[in-house]
């Protein structure tokens, strides 16, 4: 794995909001990442995460209209907690240290792990931040996307507004159908450029969650697939949001508490 960052990219990441990285996993890695995350999978059964009756491509509570969102990705989250192999893909220490340098931040911890599938002929993932929708309000919060195949702008790349973290907010839209209903809020932002990230599998982004950020509709006959991980500086306490918790750790924390629990969020790198 290809885990040391240097300088520039630091830089690059604190201007953009977004960095990639070719070839962060070699060949055989690679193998191992994909046959890790499809054996999870196929584990789940659908279940889109552990602790939740919800399969993946019903409604949610988040996004309705099931029968068009069951069409933009197959989501199954916190693998890491389901599966060994999968677990310790996630729990690099290595890969924290690169979401550390980053971030800015100290210590990381997992908020949540994701496999992201988009199937032949799959809608686009419509523009949006990511930390409005978290337990926790970080400005520094990020993700890992890796790439498991190779991403193009005909299979449903993801694309980046370049520099847009350092002006949005925890206020967003929901995630809906209407791919640009972000720029009706963020207006600043209604004419600038986006950066596609095409990459080959193997390769890697990294961006903040407050980027704001979308993919391509699948327009060919194979799958995009992507296992991603979202990371949460350590340190944060609940805001009230329950997003993925689990109902029976919500009943332990109110807002204001430390989210500190190994077996919920693992504390994956810290630098002392
Ligand atoms: O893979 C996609 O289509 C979107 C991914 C995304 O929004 C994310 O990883 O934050």
């Amino acid at each position: 794995m290809k885990t040391e960052l240097v300088r520039e990219q630091i830089d690059f990441y604190r201007e953009n909001g977004f960095i990639k990285i070719e070839d962060f996993l070699d060949a055989g890695e690679l193998e191992n990442w994909r046959e890790s995350v499809e054996e999870a999978v196929k584990e789940r059964k659908g279940q889109k995460m552990p602790g939740k009756d919800v399969k993946t491509g019903e409604e949610d509570g988040i996004n309705k209209e099931a029968d068009y969102f069951k069409n933009v990705f197959d989501q199954l989250l916190n693998l890491w907690q389901t599966n060994d192999k999968v677990r310790k893909l996630m729990l690099d220490e290595r890969i924290g240290k690169m979401a550390a340098e980053l971030s800015g931040s100290d210590g990381i911890r997992i908020w949540h792990d994701q496999a992201l599938i988009k199937r032949p002929w799959a809608n686009p993932t419509s523009w949006h931040l990511d930390t409005p929708f978290w337990s926790f309000s970080d400005r520094r919060a990020l993700s890992i996307w890796v790439a498991l195949d190779d991403v193009t702008l005909e299979n449903g790349c993801m694309f980046f507004i370049p520099g847009s973290y350092k002006e949005t907010t925890f206020e967003s839209p929901q995630i809906g159908k209407n791919v640009g209903e972000i720029f009706n809020q963020y207006t600043q932002f209604k004419n600038s450029r986006s950066a596609p990230a095409v990459m080959k599998a193997g390769s890697c982004t990294f961006h903040n969650g407050l980027t704001i950020h979308g993919a391509h509709a699948n327009m060919t006959s194979g799958q995009r697939r992507a296992m991603t991980c979202a990371y949460m500086p350590d340190g944060n306490v609940y805001n009230g949001k329950p997003n993925i918790l689990p109902d029976s750790y919500l009943r332990q924390i109110k807002v204001g508490d430390l989210l500190n629990n190994n077996e919920q969020n693992p504390l994956i790198y810290k630098s002392h």
